[in-house]
């Protein structure tokens, strides 16, 4: 046949194997001799049965997401599953690894489905900015029901093999040889013979469809869409489903995956899975790995609590050490408790929990650090204390263990140089809540050395997290963009803006909240207190801290907060302190809109994303993308500050910040010389 897919014979049952690694995606190359494969054995009189299976780590996890921005190429993958049903014998999908997108799509087009008990199925689509575009809308819900499968396609998330059978989508799940054990079911299935009927002929999982509950699903899950355009689509497809005719629903499901595939929205999230995939990867990554099998965690607290549990979920042992007994027993028991909550809201089995909560040893005798590969330090936020701590870890670690810090803002090198190893020591810089935030800015000091760093970086995707590169600097790339971001905020106020008015800009730009209800979340008093460390000031926010309005935590900060509620309501209060604090140096104030808002903040992030390139902070834009999209919510949809960049217009952007620098002479408006190379020529390679 051909190197991606070849054809063995069982008895009469063909088994056709895909082999494309590294997650055997659907391109061209293998679609061709597949479709010509399958249609040799459906005339094949010889043949009794089909069985479709992949080569290496798992079933076919999707069409060829690269293909997408080239021409189509046929066979397309819906003419591939329009011949599977024209095959009358049995074709069974035998499914190991995941079976996602157009993958799980190709096993809808088999009678039978039988999967590995590790196996897990979905359709993610939605996740680049899609919807299925194989026909998954219209034959997942003759499955499972229009009610799993919209829950299965709005949200992208696959489910297990175990949650797959229960829903009827596989027909049986086995451990062991899956192979061998699909080529029997497919054998008894052609020796029962009978017609076997396709997906698309199954009415009744439709037919019972309650569409007024279907609709109420449905708006609930548009409400969280926040400006993308692909949840809605999946769940109109998924209507058309119960309401057309199979054909008519499948090419309303075309028309929107070729509007969406089109779409700037599909472009940015599939510019973010590639862009993480490359941030992860480690200049000269051929080095070797440093064994991680016990991880050592330094400060019990909100951070060091939340990144114990991050390790402890990826299945790693955890020495956790607080300087006394009572700090050790407030950190476990909130560790405990997180656990409980998760629990309690079916997200953890109890069984998970014990399993995890055994992985836990507390102690206080930093000796009890000497057995681990890497230790990571999260205590507090002062120089002269990490440097102790790092010295007592000097002394203690075991030779060629990696000593990490999670400070958020300082110096890496200076830590590094306070011990005997700096080629050991590195930054790894969480989000909190360290067990959910995926992102981790892994700080790469002066004399780091690059195993230490390839090391960190794979054990990061080991843990769920999305690693990213980034060089020491105050605030390394996502603190210091974001005080760029926020710098001409009490400016905007001033002139004339509400806090209201600022944060709908951002709401209605995509983001989850804008920067001043950010804060009162945060806390506006770890902004004072950096402040104050910093000798700077915020005449605004300052005022509101020392009339102990810190926020959502005090109920007043730049909005009130009724008791219990997290809502923010606008208080006159401010808007006069505001008033007030303009009048004082005399400053005009105008209406301000949105446009505006935009431009002297977002423009200054790209600037500021420049300049960090510039300096070799980042390596790629594209790491800067993946930073902001995973941790600190720029709208997926518009790909990152850097892809967005491209969207909004380079030579736009460069042009309005030498406009507000001109009439602001601030700084953060001059144009970094990357990002006019950029409006020159739609590059951001640094030469
Ligand atoms: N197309 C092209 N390349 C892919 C790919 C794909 N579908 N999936 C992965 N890769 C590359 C990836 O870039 C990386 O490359 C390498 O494979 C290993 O991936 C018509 C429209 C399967 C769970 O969304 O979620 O079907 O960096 O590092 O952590 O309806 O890959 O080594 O050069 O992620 O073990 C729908 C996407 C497509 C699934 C494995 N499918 N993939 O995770 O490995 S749209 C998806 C994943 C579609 C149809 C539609 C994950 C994985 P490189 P990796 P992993």
């Amino acid at each position: 046949m051909s190197n991606s897919v070849n054809v063995a014979n069982e008895n009469g049952v063909a088994v056709v194997i895909i082999d494309n690694p590294p997650v055997n995606a659907l391109s061209f190359h293998v679609r061709e001799p597949l479709h010509a494969a399958l249609a040799a054995l459906r005339d094949d009189a010889t043949v009794r049965a089909i069985v479709i299976v992949c080569a290496g780590r798992t079933f076919v996890a999707g069409a060829d997401i690269t293909e997408f921005s080239k021409p189509v190429q046929q066979p397309e993958l819906r003419a591939i599953v329009a011949l599977l049903e024209t095959i009358a014998k049995p074709m069974v999908a035998a499914i190991h690894g995941t079976a996602l997108g157009g993958g799980l799509e190709l096993a809808l087009g088999c009678h039978f489905r039988v999967a590995d008990a590790g196996a897990k199925l979905g359709l993610p689509e939605v996740k680049l900015g899609l919807l299925p575009g194989g026909g998954g809308t219209v034959r997942l819900p003759r499955l499972v029901g229009a009610a799993k499968a919209l829950g299965m396609i709005v949200s992208g998330t696959p489910i297990s093999a175990g949650e797959a059978k229960a829903a009827g989508l596989v027909d049986a799940v086995f451990d062991g040889d899956l192979i061998a054990q699909a080529v029997r079911f497919a054998g008894e299935a052609a020796a029962k013979g009978g017609s076997f009927a396709p997906v698309r002929e199954r009415r009744d999982r439709v037919a019972e469809t309650d569409l007024a509950a279907f609709d109420r699903q449905a708006a609930e899950l548009a409400r969280k869409a926040r400006g993308l355009e692909a949840p809605l689509a999946c769940a109109e497809a998924v209507r058309n489903a119960i309401t057309l005719p199979f054909d008519e629903a499948l090419a309303a499901e075309r028309a929107l995956f070729v509007k969406l595939v089109a779409g700037d929205q599909s472009r940015a999230q599939r510019h973010l899975f590639f862009a993480e995939r490359e941030a992860a990867k480690i200049q000269g990554k051929d080095v070797t790995r440093r064994k991680i099998a016990r991880v050592g965690i330094i400060g019990a607290g909100t951070m060091g609590g939340g990144i114990a549990m991050a390790f402890a979920n990826g299945g790693f042992p955890v020495t956790l050490l607080e300087t006394g007994e009572e700090a050790l027993q407030r950190g476990l028991a909130m560790i405990e408790k997180n656990y409980a909550v998760s629990v309690g809201r079916g997200s953890l089995t109890e069984e998970a929990r014990q399993q995890r909560l055994g992985l836990f040893k507390g102690s206080t005798d930093y000796a009890d650090l000497a057995d681990c590969d890497l230790v990571i330090e999260a205590v507090f936020e002062d120089m002269a204390v990490k440097k102790v701590v790092f010295g007592k870890l000097d002394a203690v670690a075991r030779p060629g263990a990696i000593l990490a810090t999670n400070t958020s803002y300082l110096d890496v090198d200076e830590i590094a140089a306070s011990t005997s190893r700096p080629q050991d020591v590195l930054g790894m810089h969480f989000f909190s809540p360290a067990n959910v935030m995926k992102l981790l800015e892994i700080v790469r000091a002066d004399r780091t050395a690059p195993d230490a760093l390839a090391t960190v970086a794979e054990l990061a995707r080991r843990i769920g997290k999305v690693p990213v590169v980034v060089g020491v600097c105050h605030g390394f790339v996502g603190n210091r963009m974001l005080s760029a971001r926020g710098a001409e905020n009490e400016f905007l106020l001033l002139e004339g803006a509400t806090p209201g008015q600022v944060d709908k800009a951002f709401t209605d730009f995509g983001w989850p909240m804008g920067p001043f209800q950010m804060g009162d979340l945060a806390g506006l008093d770890i902004g004072w207190r950096n402040r104050k460390a910093r000798g700077q000031t915020a005449v605004i926010a300052d005022t509101l801290c020392e009339q102990g309005r810190f926020g959502q935590k005090t109920g007043r900060g730049w909005y009130r907060y009724e008791s219990g509620s997290r809502e923010p309501v606008p208080d006159p209060e401010v808007e006069e302190l505001i008033r007030a604090k303009a009048a004082e140096p005399g400053i005009a104030r105008r209406e301000i809109g949105a446009d505006e808002i935009i431009e002297r903040t977002l423009y200054p992030l790209v600037n500021e994303g420049a300049r960090i390139l510039e300096e070799g902070i980042a390596v790629r834009a594209s790491d800067i993308d993946v930073v902001w999209a995973n941790g600190y919510g720029f709208p997926i949809g518009k790909g990152g500050p850097m892809f967005w960049a491209g969207l909004e217009g380079a030579a736009k952007i460069v042009e309005r910040l030498e406009h507000w620098h001109r009439r602001t002479g601030r700084a953060i408006f001059e144009p970094a010389p990357v990002l006019r190379r950029f409006a020159e020529t739609g590059s951001w390679q640094v030469p």
